[in-house]
């Protein structure tokens, strides 16, 4: 096992990595900008390093800072958690090429799923449904124009470089296909300096719902699961929750059979996410991410178990602490995002908070980094907290949700908590009866 983990990322994932190695008896060690001297995650880790000035690009993205981080502390291995080099295959060589281990899996990996035809070609290779669509990149209009005929609008056409919703175009006719396919060309080219694009049938209605896998790197692994992630603002997921409201136990043993085969049968080490969007009782792969996501404490609450410290030990070379056959679903689990910004527009919110409480009692997680007089910088993502409930079942953990965020306290700043007060009074809401759309619709409504 490692002595000492460096921890390549900021805010409560930080936090989280620096938990998971203290509980594993291992160091920890911080890396920050000149922004974030007075952050959390330096007082809490056992050293710390500066590794550049406050642009994200300078510090936490400049690999040479990174490694070199390494160097001078010792640090054996490095944990990128989510965002920034977490999804970086260049990152990865480099890391290994220096001797270090890299916690998450190989860049060979994160190459293959970065691409997003070669993640669909490798999955539906490996038997796992995907949604009808073009074989590999559409060079021409013409070439578009015949998948359209063959598939039937409407359709979608998306950047190979893409991914979480950028570079998209929907085509609903015929008619729009010319305009779809070369403003997605061109936006592709400008945006990953790639203009490659496949196509899809567009789902109108579907679900978002992301099965969490795990592998041991030697050929095993398991599924722990669905999230329904399907409230979303602009790509930017508010509220996760686990198990899918609409999923069955028939539905999610067929599925999760199918994404654990799949990750085993390539030898993928660690935690990753495969996205489907699902429609109709069918799911269809979108893409797959080879990372620890931000929604992994839901999954953590129904089964009981901690990810990180799965994530250190099989980078470590030691087995998974779990089988498919000792996951079992416990209850139901609940995440809020809260980011600091202004409703209704999500205006960014930095600033200094002159009052913080985290709210505490049974089934009740708040993974946050903020503190009394902390002040937010204005240069990183405007997520600062997680809200995350177990309940024994659905209804229980939306009473415990608003419970605890009445009991929270953020002064100082905007946030999204308003939102979610909000939310928890809908009945949709309460049914669990919302696809990929209803946030969109619902804030239309309610704040226009
Ligand atoms: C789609 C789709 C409908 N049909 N693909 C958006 C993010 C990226 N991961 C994939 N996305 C979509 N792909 C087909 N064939 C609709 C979306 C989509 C979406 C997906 C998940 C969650 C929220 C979304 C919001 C708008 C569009």
């Amino acid at each position: 096992m490692f002595d000492k983990i460096l921890i390549a990322n900021r805010g409560e994932i930080a936090l989280r990595v620096i938990r998971a190695c203290r509980e594993m008896g291992i160091r920890s060690v911080a890396v920050h900008s000149t922004a974030d001297s007075d952050a959390m995650h330096v007082r809490m880790a056992d050293e710390s390093v500066c590794i550049g000035p406050a642009a994200g690009t300078d510090s936490y993205l400049s690999i040479p800072a990174i490694v070199s981080a390494c160097d001078i502390t010792g640090a054996q291995a490095i944990h990128p958690g989510y965002g920034f080099l977490s999804e970086n295959a260049r990152f990865v060589q480099i890391v290994e090429d220096h001797g270090l281990t890299f916690i998450g899996p190989s860049a060979e990996h994160i190459r293959i799923m970065g691409d997003k035809i070669t993640a669909k070609d490798t999955m539906k290779a490996l038997g796992v449904p995907c949604v009808p669509g073009s074989d590999g990149g559409v060079p021409t209009v013409e070439e578009a124009l015949k998948v359209g005929a063959e598939i039937g609008y409407p359709v979608i056409v998306k950047a190979t470089a893409g991914g979480g919703g950028r570079g998209m175009k929907v085509a609903a006719s015929e008619a729009e296909m010319k305009t779809a396919f070369q403003t997605a060309r061109s936006e592709a080219k400008a945006a990953f300096g790639n203009d490659e694009v496949y196509i899809e049938k567009y789902l109108t209605t579907p679900r978002h719902i992301e099965i969490q896998v795990f592998g041991d790197g030697k050929g095993n692994a398991v599924h722990l699961g669905e999230r329904d992630c399907s409230l979303q603002r602009r790509h930017q997921k508010v509220f996760e929750e686990a198990p899918g409201p609409c999923i069955t136990p028939a539905e999610r043993a067929k599925i999760g059979e199918t994404c654990a085969k799949a990750v085993a049968n390539i030898n993928y080490i660690g935690a990753g996410t495969i996205e489907f969007l699902y429609e109709n009782g069918e799911f269809y792969f979108i893409e797959m991410n080879t990372r620890l996501q931000v929604e992994h404490p839901v999954t953590e609450g129904i089964f009981g178990v901690d990810l990180v410290r799965e994530q250190i030990r099989v980078a470590a070379g030691l087995p998974m602490s779990f089988t498919q056959d000792d996951l079992t679903i416990n209850g139901h689990s609940i995440e809020v995002r809260i980011n600091a910004e202004k409703l209704p527009n999500f205006s960014p919110c930095p600033g200094k908070i002159t009052q913080f409480h985290a709210p505490g009692g049974l089934g009740v997680r708040m993974d946050s980094a903020l503190y009394d007089g902390y002040s937010i910088p204005p240069y990183y993502d405007s997520l600062i907290g997680k809200l995350i409930v177990h309940g024994r079942d659905r209804p229980e953990a939306l009473a415990r949700l608003h419970r605890a965020l009445g009991e929270l306290i953020i002064d100082g700043i905007d946030t999204t908590v308003p939102l979610f007060h909000q939310l928890l009074a809908e009945p949709d809401i309460q049914t669990g009866d919302y696809s990929i759309h209803w946030l969109e619709k619902w804030l239309e409504k309610t704040y226009a």
